[in-house]
């Protein structure tokens, strides 16, 4: 089985394990990465032999988010709705491709999960999470807004108070308070994580995959009837908030590894 050496596949009994392989950076999603979780999602939805999918990284990540310096490349083109065009090729397909697989889909998080790998992990069925595993929104620290959907499954899973602070505040939180609020279904011991998933992963492939599915889809059409115009909405406040002087100051301060000083502008 292949994507491509940027995501792993391996398929053990119904499971499919998807693993983001860019440790060197966190699993930063770059395109090639981007492109290979596209094609594992898509192996996953043809092959009936997969009923279950599992997705976790390589390293001390999850991942986290954006490739940064990839953007960096992007959003020094001037071209109008090249923000918009980014989402609507990369992150909005996979949450899409995710939320439409009639197949159970399991996050384990084995670490550090920021900005659009939050929000891949949200578009999931269940997360299970390594007890020392942190999240953070990471948005608003490089002017941006919540994409990748989490505007709108952030608020489902721990309500809207608790989705403004995150989101506001890029915070990083650790395992327990992310169970706590609802955000991760379960903390398993980091080293045990996976063996963990795996057994729930099974467990579930061994279920009737179809009423599964259709659970899914009935879950969907109940709590995200509009999800597809909602990511085009976000993709358009994105490109908004991307043209921002705060934006351009966060992502040079990030690279610059130095503090960011916004100016509201
Ligand atoms: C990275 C990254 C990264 C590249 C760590 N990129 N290299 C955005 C743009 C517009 C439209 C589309 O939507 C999006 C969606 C988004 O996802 S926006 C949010 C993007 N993500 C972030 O802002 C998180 C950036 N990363 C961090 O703040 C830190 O790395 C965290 C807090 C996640 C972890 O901190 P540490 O544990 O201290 O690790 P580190 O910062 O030392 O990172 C390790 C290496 O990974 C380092 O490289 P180096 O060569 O110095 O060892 C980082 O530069 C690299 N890395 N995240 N997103």
């Amino acid at each position: 089985m292949t994507a491509n050496s940027l995501v792993q596949l391996e398929q053990r009994g119904g499971v499919m394990t998807i693993t983001l392989n860019r440790p060197e950076v966190l699993n930063a999603f770059n395109d090639a990465m981007t492109r290979g979780l596209l094609d594992a999602l898509k192996v996953a939805e043809r092959d009936s032999a997969i009923r279950a999918v599992l997705l976790t990284g390589a390293g001390r990540a999850f991942s986290a988010g954006q490739d940064l310096n990839e953007f960096a490349a992007l959003d020094q083109q001037s071209r109008p709705g090249r923000v918009h065009d980014h989402l609507a090729t990369t992150y909005n397909p996979i949450v899409t491709r995710i939320r439409t697989l009639e197949k159970p889909v399991l996050a384990a998080l084995n670490g550090i999960t920021a900005g659009v790998g939050l929000s891949v992990a949200l578009a999931c069925d269940l997360r299970l999470a390594a007890d020392d595993a942190t999240f953070t929104l990471g948005f608003s620290r490089i002017g941006l807004v919540p994409d990748g959907g989490a505007s709108v499954l952030l608020p489902l899973l721990v309500g809207l108070g608790r989705a403004t602070e995150l989101a506001f505040t890029s915070d990083r939180i650790d395992a327990p308070e992310a169970q706590r609020i609802g955000l991760v279904n379960r903390v398993a011991p980091a080293n045990a994580l996976l063996d963990e998933a795996h057994t729930l992963a099974a467990r579930l492939a061994a279920l009737p995959t179809r009423a599964l599915g259709l659970t899914k889809r009935a879950f969907n059409h109940a709590l995200l009837p509009q999800l597809a115009a909602w990511l085009d909405y976000e993709a358009h406040l994105q490109e908004i908030a991307s043209h921002t002087e705060d934006h351009r100051e966060g992502v040079a301060a990030f690279r610059e590894k130095r503090q960011a000083t916004y100016t509201g502008r």
